[in-house]
C-alpha cells in the first residue's frame, strides 16, 4: 500500500482555495461580483472567532482550538446554504508589544508586523477557510482613526469625560504602572521599590449611563449561564439606603442595603484610600493612622474580600440619625474608597466582616435582629458570628418587634421624612477609565491649549498617527516627541500641544466585529446598509475569560453607536460559545510556565493539519476542558 501524501494534498487544495477565493464572504446586493440571485436568496451567517493578541510566540494550541471548532462550523454552514462571513484579524495594540519592545530592544511595530505575519502563515497552514480579504489589524492608522472618530463622538455626547483618578506610581520607572504591573505593592521592574497612589487628570467612558440596559437585556441573550452572571455581577445592581450621619457638623453620607439593622451599628469604617481620610484623623490619632496606612497594600478588590480586616481609630465620631448615639469612627482596610460614599455603618451582630473587625478590635457587638427559629449563636451573652438571615428587631426603639424587610421600608420612610436619608440604587460597575500612559496605543485626540483648555482634534485631521520616533523605558514614550507634541488649537490657531496619553487596548477590541462588515471603508467607520445584512454576529467562540472586560466593553459600544443612529439593534453577540481549556500531559492547564506546551506548528510539520485538528477534536468535547492524553 502507498502512503498517502497529506502535506501534498493539503498544500494543493489551500493553494486553490485562496486562487478562487471561494471563502470569500459577498455582501448581498451593494457585490457587484455576487452572482445573479445568489446572496440576496442565501441567509446570511456571522460566524466569529475572538481576534487574537499577536504575541511573537505564534499560534497556541488554544488558538488551534479556537479557530478549528470555528472553521469546521463555517464550513458547516456553507454547506447547509448559508452565506457566511468568516473574518480573522489582530488585536494588535497594547501593552505586551510595548514590553516586548522594551526587553528586546525593537520597535513595537516591527515586533507586532513580524507576529501577524507569522501567525497567518500558521493560520493558512491549519486550512482555516477565512476570507483573508477582511483582514483587520488594530495598529493600523486606517483602523485606529475609527477609534479616534468614536471617542470625538463620546466627547461630544458628554460619554467622554476628563477628571482626576488615583493610578499606580513608581518613582524609578517614573512612570504610572498597571495594576498587573504591581506585585506585593512593589513595582514589577523595581522590587525594592514601593507603589505610590497619584491622582492625574484621566479620561474616562460614562460606561455608567448603560448600566441599567446592559443589566436587563442579560437574561435575553443566548449565551453560557455562567458568563451572564458573571456579568450581572460585574454590573452589580444593589437597592439600598444612603443614610447621612454628621461627623464634625458635617454630612456624611453612607449606603446600606441594612437600614433595618442601624440601631445595630456601634462603629463605622472609612475607607484607607478616602481622600478625605487626613480630615477625620485627630492629632492625637495621627501616628496610629499613618502607621496603619503604612502596611497598606495595593490590591485587588478580590484579594480585598479574604484578606483580615484591619484599621485604625481616627479619633473622630459619627452620630446616628436615628437615636443621636455616638459612634466612633475607624480607617479600614476592607472598605472600598469609590463604592458607595466610602464610609461604612458597622453592624458586627449581622455583617461577618464588621464582625471580625470588631473582634479584632475589641469593639460592641451588639444583636437587633432575633433570628425567627431561634438558633444557637449565642455562648456567654456574646455571639461567635454575625447572623445575616431574616428575623423581627430587637432593641430597635419604635421599631422592636417589626419584622427585618418591613423595618426596611418604615424606617428608610423615616428618615426621608426627616430628610436624613433616601432610597437609592448603587452599580459596582464604574466608568471605564481608557486613559494610558503608554505608546503602543491608538492616540487620544485631544490638544491642549493654554487659552481654550481640552480641545477635540477635528475629524479631518484624523487619524492622529502614533510618531515612530520615541524613547522607551523614561516614563511615557509619546512625552519624549517633542517635535510630534506640538501642534496649534484647532480653535484659536496659538501653540498647543498634543495630549500624550494613549487609549486603552479594550477599545479597539469593542468593535472590530462591525469593521469586518466593511474593513476597506475610507469616508466612514461602516456602511449602514452592510451592517444591516450581517450584524448581529450569530455565533461568537472565544475564550470564557473575556466574561467581563471585553463581553461587556463591546455590549457598551454597541448600544452607543446605535444611539448615534448607526446600527439598528441593540445586542452585537446572539450566540456565545466558549471553547474548553487545554491541559498539558501533566494534567495543567497548558502553559509556557509550566513547560507542557506542545506547539501546533511541531504538529502540523510533523503529520499535517488534518491530524492536527482532528486530534483537537477527539479529545473531548469542545466546551469542556480536555486533557491532551486522553
Ligand atoms: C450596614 C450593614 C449591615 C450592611 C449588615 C450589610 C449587612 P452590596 O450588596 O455589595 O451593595 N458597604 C457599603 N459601602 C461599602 C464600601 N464602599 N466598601 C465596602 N463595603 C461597603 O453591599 C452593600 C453593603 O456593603 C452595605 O450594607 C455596607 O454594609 C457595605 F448587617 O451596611 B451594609
Ligand atoms: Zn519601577
Ligand atoms: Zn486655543
Amino acid at each position: 500500500m502507498s502512503e498517502v501524501d497529506f502535506k501534498a494534498i493539503e498544500k494543493k487544495w489551500q493553494k486553490k482555495w485562496e486562487e478562487e477565493e471561494i471563502f470569500h464572504a459577498l455582501d448581498f446586493v451593494k457585490d457587484k461580483k455576487a452572482p445573479k440571485g445568489m446572496t440576496s436568496s442565501r441567509p446570511k451567517f456571522y460566524l466569529l472567532e475572538m481576534f487574537p493578541y499577536p504575541s511573537g510566540d505564534g499560534l497556541h494550541m488554544g488558538h488551534a482550538l479556537n479557530y478549528t471548532l470555528g472553521d469546521i462550523y463555517a464550513r458547516f454552514k456553507r454547506m447547509q446554504g448559508f452565506n457566511v462571513l468568516y473574518p480573522m484579524g489582530y488585536d494588535a495594540l497594547g501593552l505586551p508589544a510595548e514590553n516586548a519592545a522594551i526587553k528586546v530592544n525593537i520597535h513595537p511595530e516591527n515586533y507586532t508586523n513580524k507576529s501577524i505575519s507569522n501567525f497567518i502563515k500558521q493560520q493558512k497552514l491549519l486550512g482555516l477557510s477565512y476570507d483573508w480579504s477582511r483582514m483587520i489589524n488594530t495598529a493600523s492608522p486606517s483602523y485606529y482613526k475609527w477609534d479616534q472618530w468614536i471617542f470625538l463622538k463620546m466627547l461630544e455626547k458628554k460619554i467622554a469625560y476628563r477628571k482626576k483618578a488615583p493610578v499606580n506610581w513608581c518613582s524609578k520607572c517614573k512612570s504610572v504602572l498597571a495594576n498587573e504591573q504591581v506585585h506585593d505593592g512593589k513595582c514589577w521592574r523595581h522590587e525594592d521599590t514601593k507603589v505610590e497612589i497619584k491622582h492625574l487628570e484621566q479620561w474616562f467612558f460614562k460606561i455608567t449611563n448603560y448600566a441599567d440596559e446592559l443589566l436587563d437585556k442579560i437574561d435575553e441573550l443566548d449565551w453560557p449561564q455562567r458568563t451572564k452572571s458573571m456579568q450581572k455581577n460585574w454590573i452589580g445592581k444593589s437597592y439600598g439606603t444612603e443614610i447621612i450621619f454628621s461627623v464634625n457638623g458635617e454630612k456624611w453620607p453612607i449606603f446600606t442595603t441594612r437600614p433595618d439593622t442601624i440601631y445595630g451599628v456601634t462603629f463605622m469604617v472609612v475607607s484607607a484610600q478616602h481622600p478625605e481620610l487626613m480630615k477625620l484623623v485627630t492629632d492625637k490619632q495621627k501616628q496610629e493612622v499613618e502607621k496603619f496606612l503604612k502596611k497598606l497594600k495595593s490590591v485587588s478588590e478580590k484579594e480585598l474580600e479574604n484578606m483580615d480586616k484591619e484599621g485604625a481609630f481616627t479619633g473622630s465620631y459619627a452620630i446616628n440619625p436615628i437615636n443621636n448615639e455616638k459612634i466612633p469612627i475607624y480607617a479600614g482596610n476592607f472598605v472600598v474608597a469609590d463604592y458607595g460614599s466610602g464610609m461604612v455603618m458597622a453592624v458586627p451582630a449581622h455583617d461577618q466582616r464588621d464582625f471580625k473587625f470588631a473582634e479584632k478590635y475589641g469593639l460592641k457587638i451588639k444583636v437587633v435582629i432575633e433570628p425567627k427559629e431561634y438558633e444557637i449563636y449565642e455562648r456567654n451573652g456574646q455571639i461567635s458570628e454575625a447572623y445575616t438571615g431574616q428575623g423581627n428587631l430587637i432593641d430597635s426603639g419604635e421599631f422592636s418587634d417589626l419584622e427585618n424587610n418591613d423595618a426596611k421600608k418604615k424606617i428608610t420612610k423615616f428618615l426621608e421624612k426627616k430628610k436624613l436619608g433616601r432610597e437609592v440604587v448603587q452599580y459596582k460597575l464604574k466608568d471605564w477609565l481608557i486613559s494610558r500612559q503608554r505608546y503602543w496605543g491608538a492616540p487620544i485626540p485631544i490638544i491642549y491649549c493654554g487659552k481654550c483648555g481640552a480641545v477635540p482634534v477635528s475629524e479631518k485631521d484624523l487619524p492622529i498617527i502614533l510618531p515612530k520616533k520615541v524613547t522607551f523605558g523614561e516614563g511615557n514614550p509619546l512625552a519624549t516627541n517633542e517635535e510630534w507634541i506640538r501642534t496649534k488649537c484647532p480653535k484659536c490657531k496659538k501653540e498647543a500641544r498634543r495630549e500624550t496619553d494613549t487609549m486603552d487596548t479594550f477599545v479597539n477590541s469593542s468593535w472590530y466585529f462591525l469593521r469586518y462588515c466593511d474593513p476597506d471603508n475610507e469616508k466612514e467607520i461602516f456602511d449602514k446598509e452592510k451592517i444591516k445584512y450581517w450584524m448581529p454576529i450569530d455565533r461568537y467562540i472565544g475564550g470564557a475569560e473575556h466574561a467581563c472586560m471585553h463581553l461587556i466593553y463591546c455590549r457598551f459600544y454597541t448600544k452607543f453607536l446605535r444611539d448615534l443612529g448607526l446600527l439598528n439593534f441593540d445586542e452585537p453577540v446572539k450566540k456565545l460559545f466558549h471553547q474548553g481549556m487545554l491541559h498539558g500531559e501533566d494534567g495543567n492547564k497548558m502553559s509556557k510556565s509550566r513547560g507542557n506546551v506542545i506547539n501546533p506548528s511541531d504538529v502540523l510539520a510533523k503529520y499535517s493539519a488534518d491530524s492536527l485538528r482532528l486530534a483537537l477534536m477527539s479529545f473531548a468535547s469542545p466546551d469542556s476542558d480536555a486533557n491532551k492524553s486522553n
